[in-house]
């Protein structure tokens, strides 16, 4: 794809996939950020540390504690500030009716703060018109779940091809597809998202760590070069970087068993 992120801009449907391709251009960055932490206090922090580099910063907010609406405020003072978009990847899977009850009220309501969610093909296009019902008039959009990075995930080549297929039919509220290899056939106005990246000493192949759960990591060159990732998503390649920890270990931000845990992988 020889496009340039801010032509792609023009070419993408929804508006706030044009804010992300747009940002992308300007900040010079595909780098997401994946902020898998358990308070709201560490969210915040990785939010303002991370905020120059990234485009996108991804959160799962039923995974922390003490999230409130006063939490939401400030992370979105914060992207404002240092301009980023906000994902909430809470992977909607229901049927429409659900999935916009659950994005739109519920503990955490995610519509009121996140300009992006993703969403699972599996019920069908409705959970994409639930969750555009539940918008309203706000610029919200979703990222559809292609691919998944995860050792024995059951999706398939014919799934992943229908679920573009649905993307396609639906461009006014999905911005792009969280994938694993090149989408070739997918519009250049839709974004491909690559989760599973961290960077490893010296690899540029494909694939050379797990967790121990399932995970299956690559290299940034992989990600980009070889599976066509317009945003490369990193989680804890970033928020546990050894040295990184070291530094916020000294300063009392995380603990000792923390900088342990990282160094066993
Ligand atoms: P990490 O880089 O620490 O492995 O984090 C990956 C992040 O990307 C997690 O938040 C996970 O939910 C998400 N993710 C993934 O790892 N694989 C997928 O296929 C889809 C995801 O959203």
């Amino acid at each position: 794809m020889k496009l340039t992120y801010g032509e792609r801009s023009a070419m993408a449907v929804n508006s706030v996939g044009k804010a992300l391709f747009q940002l992308m251009e300007e900040k010079k960055t595909n780098l997401c950020v994946a902020v898998d932490v358990t308070t709201a206090e560490e969210l915040l922090r990785i939010a303002a540390e991370t905020g120059p580099y990234i485009c996108l910063f991804k959160t799962h907010v039923d995974a922390v504690e003490n999230f409130t609406e006063s939490t939401a405020k400030s992370l979105l003072e914060i992207a404002q500030k240092e301009k980023f978009i906000i994902l909430e990847d809470r992977k909607f899977a229901d049927i429409g009716k659900t999935v916009s009850l659950q994005y739109g009220g519920g503990p955490m309501k995610i519509v009121t703060w996140a300009d992006l969610v993703t969403c699972h093909s599996i019920s069908g296009e409705n959970a994409i018109i639930g969750l555009k019902s539940a918008s309203k008039d706000l610029p919200r959009g979703c990222f559809l779940v292609a691919e998944m990075s995860s050792e024995g995930n059951l999706i398939t080549p014919s799934y992943t091809k229908a679920t573009l297929e649905m993307a396609e039919m639906h461009p006014e509220f999905v911005v792009g597809l969280v994938t694993q290899s090149i989408m070739k056939e997918t519009s250049c106005g839709l974004i491909q998202l690559t989760p599973g990246v961290r960077i490893s000493s010296g690899s540029v192949h494909s694939i050379f760590a797990t967790d121990g759960l399932g995970q299956r990591w690559s290299s940034p060159e992989d990600a980009v070069l070889t599976r066509g990732a317009d945003i490369v998503v990193v989680g804890r390649g970033i928020t546990e970087a050894r040295y990184i920890l070291h530094i916020l270990c000294e300063k009392g931000h995380v603990d000792e068993a923390m900088v342990k845990k990282t160094e066993d992988y």
